[in-house]
């Protein structure tokens, strides 16, 4: 299987739910942006006071807070690995490549989890999150059709997208997402 992977996909796609039962069953190291952001606001870290607003609002963390917190764990990845929820930028995008290039750890895969708006929007308020509120989720699914999106086009010119349907069963889910991989 593949081993250094993107998760890419709208807010409440599954790439959380996804990522964690992939690294589970191939030994990769998984690194979620959301995770690493809500464990400083739990902490309230300096730079948890200044992000938990941020989320709240359903706002992108600024480019620079998340590199910051990432680009030490990036340097340790060794083995397989998955980036979940990042780059969810261009510029994130480029500071990845640059850091990786570093490490000689090329990306072999980007998976898109796609999933239409009203289903996102009724995961999303089932799991009832501080940053799920409908116009919060709106706002959200806004950026991500603005700054995330493109990044489709990004890694599409790579050849590295696999994209995935998201609708269904968890498990027939992840089960795609292995195939793909192969
Ligand atoms: P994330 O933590 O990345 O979360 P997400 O996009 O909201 O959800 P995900 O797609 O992981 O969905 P999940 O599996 O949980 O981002 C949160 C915030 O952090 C962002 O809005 C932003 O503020 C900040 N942030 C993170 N990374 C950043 C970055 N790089 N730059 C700037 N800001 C950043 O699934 C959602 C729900 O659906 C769950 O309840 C799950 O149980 C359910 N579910 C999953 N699969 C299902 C299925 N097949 N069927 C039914 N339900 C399912």
């Amino acid at each position: 299987m593949q081993q250094r992977l993107l998760f890419l996909g709208p807010p409440g796609a599954g790439k959380g739910t996804q990522a964690i039962r992939l690294c589970n069953r191939n030994g990769l190291s998984h690194l979620s942006t959301g995770d690493l952001l809500r464990a400083e606001v739990k902490a309230a870290t300096p730079l948890g006071i200044e992000t938990a607003e941020i989320m709240d609002k359903g706002e992108l963390v600024s480019d620079s807070l998340v590199l910051s917190i990432v680009e030490k764990r990036l340097s340790d990845l060794h083995g397989g690995w998955l980036l979940d929820g990042f780059p969810r930028t261009l510029p994130q995008a480029e500071s990845l490549e640059v850091l990786l290039e570093q490490i000689n750890q090329p990306i072999d895969a980007v998976v898109l989890i796609e999933l239409n708006d009203e289903v996102l929007i009724e995961r999303l308020l089932a799991r009832g999150r501080s940053d799920d509120d409908e116009a919060v989720i709106r706002h959200r699914l806004r950026l991500y059709q603005e700054k995330t999106a493109p990044l489709v086009d990004h890694y599409n010119k790579q050849g590295l997208v696999k994209t995935i349907e998201g609708d269904g069963d968890i498990e027939a889910i992840a089960s795609r997402i292995e195939e793909s991989l192969k």
